[in-house]
């Protein structure tokens, strides 16, 4: 199994913690949560790696510490996620300075192209479209990110502990970075999707992870964000010991998420698709069909091993 350390680095209260709970599916926890003492360390098994997760507390006296000790806290690590707070405007200047020191550091490592993934979080359902000049900030926040990074490698996911497939979403595709050949996973899902008229396909794994998706150009993006959610929740509900080959699960009057489950080894995995409301459920062949092509992925995921 490789190794992979991340680091999750941010301002206080940025959502670190919590997102690292959400990952763990420990969300009883999140209330309660108080700031982050210095590192804490979890470690998650995912797509076939060991994934050492540190959670940078980010207050003033720690972020001093590791950027003072910076072989201590940033050697050998394979992705940053920086975490900022898109409800904190006022806050937007620090979280930079931040990013600046830290990729600083990096260079006085020798190591300047480890790349970010940017967690803009707390963008939750009630405030996108909703709190005025929200989207504005934030691709200002953007820009300016684009500027004190220039060619080191990033990429930037909005996310919310309330939608949780976002926080998946962000973790699972900076993994998926490491993976060779995750193209033809992308591909595959093109491939049956478009075998079936369906605009969005998805694999998961029963832990949630995304191992690929995919979606036409005019999908719309509530509904592409409505079908990942369906499709994860029931992923995560389905057990090895009692899943059924095919389901049908509702998403809204027009359509459903037609959901094909298979083992590879002792991994439960699920191939989704978009599916007009009723046209499918009645179709025993189409289902048969489907259920048949997702099973092709269980050659591809040795990729992961
Ligand atoms: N609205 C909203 N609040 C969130 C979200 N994620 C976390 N929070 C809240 O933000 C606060 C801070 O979360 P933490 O996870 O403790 O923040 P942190 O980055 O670990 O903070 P430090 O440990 O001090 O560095 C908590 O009250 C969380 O409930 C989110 O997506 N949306
Ligand atoms: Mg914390």
């Amino acid at each position: 199994m490789k190794d992979l350390k991340f680091l999750f680095i941010g301002l206080a209260n940025a959502g670190k913690t919590s997102i690292l709970r959400t990952l763990d599916n420990n969300f009883e926890m999140i209330p309660t949560l108080t700031p982050t003492a210095g590192v804490e360390y979890k470690t998650f098994k995912v797509m076939g790696f060991t994934v050492s997760a540190w959670d940078l507390g980010g207050q003033q006296k720690y972020r001093k510490k590791y950027l003072q000790e910076n072989e201590r806290y940033f050697q050998e690590t394979a992705a940053v996620f920086y975490v900022v707070d898109t409800q904190a405007k006022e806050e937007f200047k620090e979280a930079l300075a931040y990013l600046e020191s830290v990729r600083g550091a990096f260079k006085d490592l020798k190591q300047e192209n480890i790349p970010f993934t940017f967690m803009l979080h707390k963008y939750d359902p009630h405030v996108r479209g909703k709190v005025e000049g929200i989207e504005n900030d934030v691709a200002g926040l953007k820009a300016s990110i684009d500027k004190i990074l220039g060619n080191i490698p990033h990429t930037f996911f909005e996310t919310s502990i309330y939608e949780t497939h976002s926080v998946y979403q962000a973790f699972s595709e900076t993994i998926l970075t490491y993976v060779p050949n995750r193209d033809i996973i992308g591909s595959k899902l093109r491939e049956i999707a478009q075998d079936f008229d369906s605009k969005m396909s998805i694999l998961l794994d029963s832990a949630g992870y995304i191992y690929g998706q995919w979606h036409s150009k005019d999908a719309q993006l509530l509904e592409l964000s409505k079908f990942i959610r369906i499709a994860q929740e029931f992923a995560k509900l389905t057990s090895k010991q009692t899943y059924a080959e095919f389901t049908l699960l509702t998403l809204d009057d027009i359509s459903d998420v037609a959901a094909s489950l298979f083992l590879v080894g002792d991994e439960l995995f699920l191939v989704s698709m978009l599916v007009p409301h009723a046209w499918f459920m009645q179709d025993v062949k189409m289902q048969d069909m489907f259920t048949k092509k997702a099973r092709e992925f269980a050659k591809i995921l040795k990729i992961f091993q």
